[in-house]
């Protein structure tokens, strides 16, 4: 009866904190509410909480300090969104929709500023958007503030882009659209610049428990001893010398993002805050941004540790008691095996797809799909309740995230086959069409990431300074076969912006000197106005991609199989092929075939389709394929066999 006697130690705890707890800020009946959603949810914090700070004697002043956190988030959330909670609550899984299609963008780089933006919501929902990830808009420093990922205030919108209240508006009419809102929750790392790193560096003691500061190297050394380098070019370890204190402060990313000490209850209190702050204002996703680095503890090396999974779990638990129309989506680009861990309804939703994003590189450059197929086959199934992100290109730059297990059970050598990867796609292997950059090289151990645009790193950009019809033909073949992979293979699919309009790589970083050292910058460029231009000249580039994209969008809203249903790799064996099945709870099925070379390849149509079934329509070349014929795939091309 362990858990029976746990349960009546929480509800005990919670008992007490509420005699204790003023909630008169808010009225009987949202008292009433709140506390309901207290008795649900509370036990599941509390055994969240206290093994992860059963070292801190205070904790009970701290689950104090929460509920009034959590109260207030409760008492300033607006009406109208507690009714979308409530209706989100009937309808939890809602972004398993087939309608359902992202884009993320910077607010800067689509519009003049929010107010802009908020007059261009017909673009994305002419497109078919239905969720908008926008970048980090929060105050962050001048210069280089990591593309906004260096936050000064969570509360404050960058000046530059407007204010809170347009924000609000832009969340209004996003909604008013059929249109989701994502927005960052950073909460790994602050600027150096925020309020609480402004007190540390003042010497307030309560704020230097905010973080991680070292008198000397003792400890950062045998920290580093278990760390992987995320911006090795930035700095050698993951610790940055603060001058005016004379200290060593824990910076995973650069010099300027200082890590929060999450074993600090009150980090825990002080982010649930902003968190609720950010839901409040009207999103319906937040991104956790580099939520695999949250739990340290030395001799880890400190990324996806067993704390970092109960910490997320319990900001999810506040997230349902007081805005549980939210939903969480994971950015751990880090190794399958913990890509994983972290989808769960009760801690994230929705997970960015980064084995998915990077095999179909992987596939792109070898022409084949063996890595694909195999990895898939065991990888792709995640719990019903959740959803796959599916992206090809984000504002990062692509990690070789692959698992080395399924690459030597093919007989390929991981390591050497990302330096392969890593030559290719940099334009650096003989025949490659690929021109990206390198990115974070690490001269300990060659590793490198790259960046790019998806249309340049689909050789568009080559093939157009070739002026070779050809190549430029195969390259925008390349790019609508991997749209459709993402739009097809279950999930949420998610376009990058620019994507929609083939744009090249943007070179105008290396003159500015805050950006000149983060190639990132090549593959975040500015829609201009030409830019969209260019989608009404019929044969353009970005029109033969924005019309494949706009088709693959409106087919998949119609049908449902593309929402709710499970995916299933088919597993061909084929070099060149990969093939999926899209299916319902009542055996409807969709079937995907792709070619992933240069070259024409064939299959027979029973190693896809079962010998009974009625041939099938391609919806994409309108042609028909029986179980009992042989099929040409052209390359490139992928097929998309509907119900008959
Ligand atoms: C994230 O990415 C953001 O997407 C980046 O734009 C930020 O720079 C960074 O966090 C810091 O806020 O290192 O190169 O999963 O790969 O979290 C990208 C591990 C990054 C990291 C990922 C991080």
């Amino acid at each position: 009866m362990a858990t029976l006697s746990a349960k009546s130690e929480s509800l005990r705890c919670l008992e007490k904190l509420l005699a204790e707890c003023d909630f008169s800020f808010l009225s009987q009946r949202e008292q009433k509410h709140f506390e309901k959603r207290l008795l649900t949810h509370f036990p599941r914090l509390f055994d969240l909480l206290v093994p992860v700070y059963q070292h801190r004697y205070d904790l009970y002043y701290h689950l104090r300090s929460l509920l009034m956190e959590l109260a207030h988030g409760f008492a300033q959330r607006s009406s109208k969104l507690k009714h979308r909670d409530k209706s989100r609550l009937a309808e939890p899984d809602w972004y398993r929709d087939e309608t359902m299609v992202g884009m993320a963008c910077y607010v800067d780089l689509v519009a003049d500023d929010l107010a802009d933006l908020t007059d261009k919501i017909d673009y994305f929902k002419q497109l078919g958007i239905r969720y908008l990830h926008l970048m980090p808009l929060y105050k962050s420093p001048e210069g280089d503030s990591d593309g906004g990922y260096a936050v000064s205030d969570y509360r404050t919108v960058d000046p530059k882009l407007g204010t809170t209240k347009q924000l609000k508006q832009l969340a209004n009419k996003m909604a008013d659209a059929g249109i989701s809102l994502a927005l960052d929750f950073v909460f790994n790392h602050t600027s150096d610049e925020c309020d609480w790193a402004q007190q540390a560096k003042a010497g307030d003691q309560e704020h230097q428990d905010f973080y991680f500061l070292f008198d000397d190297r003792r400890l950062p050394d045998q920290y580093d001893q278990h760390l992987r380098e995320i911006f090795p070019s930035v700095r050698r370890g993951c610790f940055s010398y603060l001058d005016d204190m004379d200290k060593w402060v824990w910076t995973t990313f650069n010099n300027f993002q200082w890590d929060l000490n999450y074993q600090n209850p009150a980090v825990f209190r002080a982010m649930v805050g902003e968190m609720l702050y950010l839901a409040n204002l009207g999103c319906d996703i937040l991104r956790l941004d580099a939520l695999a680095f949250v739990w340290k503890e030395l001799g880890h090396c400190c990324e996806n540790h067993p704390k970092a999974h109960m910490l997320i779990q319990a900001f999810n638990c506040c997230l349902q008691i007081v805005a549980p129309g939210v939903v969480f989506k994971s950015e751990a680009i880090v190794h399958p095996d913990e890509v994983a861990k972290y989808i769960h309804p009760e801690e994230c939703q929705l997970s960015y797809n980064p084995l998915l994003m990077a095999l179909i590189w992987n596939s792109l450059a070898t022409r084949k799909t063996r890595l694909l197929e195999h990895s898939l086959a065991t990888r792709f199934e995640i719990n019903t309740d959740c959803c796959w992100v599916n992206y090809v290109r984000c504002h990062d730059d692509i990690g070789w995230t692959f698992d080395d297990g399924n690459a030597a059970e093919l007989g390929i050598n991981g390591y050497d086959h990302r330096l392969f990867l890593n030559q290719f796609f940099t334009g650096h292997f003989e025949g490659s069409y690929a021109k990206g950059m390198g990115f974070q090289f690490n001269p300990e151990n060659g590793d490198c990431r790259v960046c790019g645009s998806l249309a340049s790193l689909c050789g568009l950009e080559q093939a157009l300074e070739m002026q070779e019809p050809l190549l430029e033909a195969m390259a925008l073949a390349r790019i609508n076969l991997i749209h459709g992979i993402i739009m097809t293979i279950g999930g949420i699919p998610l376009i990058y912006q620019g994507d929609e309009l083939a744009i090249l790589n943007d070179y105008s970083f290396l003159h500015d000197p805050h950006k000149t050292h983060d190639a990132r910058w090549v593959n975040r460029p500015k829609i201009t106005p030409q830019a969209l231009e260019q989608v009404r000249l019929k044969n353009s580039a970005a029109y033969v991609v924005n019309q494949h994209l706009r088709q693959l969008i409106q087919w998949r809203g119609q049908y449902p199989v593309m929402g709710r249903g499970t995916t299933q790799i088919i597993r061909l064996e084929h070099p060149h092929l990969f093939a999926y099945v899209r299916q319902t709870e009542h055996g409807h099925k969709h079937y995907f075939v792709a070619n992933f070379s240069d070259a024409k390849h064939q299959i027979s149509g029973s190693k896809i389709l079962p010998v009974d079934q009625l041939p099938r329509l391609d919806l994409i070349s309108g042609q028909s394929f029986s179980a009992s014929g042989e099929w040409q795939l052209m390359p490139y091309q992928l097929l998309w066999l509907k119900e008959s």
